[in-house]
């Protein structure tokens, strides 16, 4: 991209996520989406929570993706501050291995949503991917990326394994 501004917020409630979610912020790269990466968690830094969100539109964020764990309530918390689209990777961090957190995620009340993707390493790839979906609607060169990172994925996946 030609400008470094950051046009997605990568969220995560501990310094403990960060090996979940280094696949997001690998991904972005991989993509050339300028990102800020921001240890923040709705329950140990409520107030940092809201500040972040609410100014995140002001900086230029157009997206935000939360990573957490146990009662995952980063992504929720934040949704309720702006209107930006808020993606939320529930963390398989916790003994109940991220169940806790994916019901925590995804169970947003009505007019409040957060696109919850898969639980895990898995999870946090995809929450870039679908970033990158969201702004390809419009940048074009963040479609053209898209695009062949998509066609790397069939590429890779049509390799017969058998040769
Ligand atoms: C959550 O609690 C974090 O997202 C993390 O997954 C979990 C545990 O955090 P630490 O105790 O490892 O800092 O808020």
């Amino acid at each position: 991209m030609a400008s470094d501004k950051p046009l997605v917020g990568v969220l995560m409630g501990s310094t403990s996520d960060r090996e979940v979610m280094q696949g997001c912020i690998d991904v972005l790269r991989e993509l050339d989406i300028p990102h800020e990466v921001k240890v923040i968690s709705a329950h140990r830094t409520p107030d940092l929570t809201r500040e972040y969100a609410l100014s995140a539109a002001y900086r230029g964020i157009q997206v935000i993706i939360a990573g957490a764990g146990w009662a995952a309530h980063l992504a929720g918390a934040i949704a309720g501050h702006t209107s930006l689209p808020v993606i939320g990777v529930p963390i398989d961090s916790s003994p109940l291995n991220g169940m806790d957190a994916l019901l925590s995620t995804v169970q947003m009340p009505p007019g409040i949503p957060v696109a919850t993707v898969a639980v895990g390493s898995g999870g946090a790839k995809n929450g870039a991917v679908l970033a990158a979906q969201i702004l390809a609607l419009k940048y074009p060169p963040i479609a053209e990326n898209l695009k062949n990172y998509r066609r790397g994925i069939t590429e890779k996946a049509s390799q017969k394994v058998d040769t």
